[in-house]
């Protein structure tokens, strides 16, 4: 295990297959299908066995109802359980993590040339997370592969080594920092290939993209991120996250729920 530890504070990266088994995976990805699906039957939509499908489907028939299903995809209990789970602890104490606190849920990363909504997200540019979580210095983020992930099909393609040159210079975009051409080599990139279920564990400092170039087919992802809270800038700091909690104290929708909808919440249904 000290050879996993080497070669992240070499490459800034290590991967472990078979981090998640294809029953997990696959509980994952059904608990995403059956957000999607609910929503076609309510819909009185076409639904097929395929979660692809189903989403290909949702995203021609009503954006707004597939960019709702996206947005709580990460909320999911199969992809929660994770974070309740013992093993990514692990690998991230074995990394050098020493008392791992969470600064936020998990981001589930979707892309497929068949659902790129017209001027809307479609992968990252070259970036580094440290400047959207700005935690502890050894803080890290793990990606894993809900679907094979190959060279062809939107991999995520890192920088070897880049860690090692701390923040590199950028600008703020809309949704990310993006890191100026001139602190890397185009040819430094390297897609990261990946069968589903295996992990990437990476630093914050390492610099990372999404593979776009000529890129065909379905890809997901889920990615989590520790930082140290016995890392003594972190300490010293006061344990700061750039993540900020937001809640909409008014009513979404004025009217609902009526007293019956919630009354109905408690009553015994009837079997018919
Ligand atoms: O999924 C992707 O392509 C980008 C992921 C990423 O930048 C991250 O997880 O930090
Ligand atoms: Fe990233």
């Amino acid at each position: 295990m000290k050879d996993l530890k080497n070669k992240y504070n070499r490459d800034g990266f290590v991967i472990v297959e078979n981090f998640l088994s294809a029953e997990e995976v696959q509980q994952i990805l059904k608990q995403f299908d059956r957000l999607i699906f609910q929503k076609l039957n309510q819909k009185k939509l076409r639904v097929t066995p395929d979660l692809f499908e189903n989403l290909k489907i949702q995203f021609s028939e009503n954006l707004d109802d597939y960019l709702a299903s996206l947005r709580s995809f990460s909320r999911i209990e199969a992809l929660n359980r994770i974070l309740n789970n013992e093993k990514v602890y692990e690998y991230a104490r074995q990394i050098g993590i020493e008392f791992p606190t969470v600064p936020t849920s998990p981001v589930v990363h979707l892309i497929s040339d068949s659902l790129k909504i017209p001027g809307g997200y479609f992968g990252q540019g070259v970036h580094q997370d440290w400047t959207s979580m700005q935690g502890s210095l050894n803080s890290l983020g793990v990606w894993i592969a809900l679907t094979d992930v190959s060279e062809n099909c939107f991999p995520v393609e890192v920088i070897p080594k880049s860690h090692l040159g701390g923040i590199a210079e950028g600008e703020v975009k809309a949704d990310y920092f993006e890191i100026n051409p001139k602190c890397y080599r185009e040819e430094d990139f390297v897609p990261v290939k990946m069968k589903k279920g295996t992990a990437m564990f990476f630093s914050s400092f390492l610099i990372h993209r999404t593979g776009l170039n000529n890129m065909k087919g379905f890809r997901v992802g889920v990615s989590y991120r520790f930082d140290d809270g016995a890392e003594e800038t972190f300490v010293k700091r006061g344990y700061p996250t750039v993540y900020k909690r937001t809640v909409e104290r008014k009513l979404l929708e004025t009217g609902f729920p009526k007293n019956e909808q919630v009354l109905e919440q408690f009553m015994e249904k009837e079997n018919t």
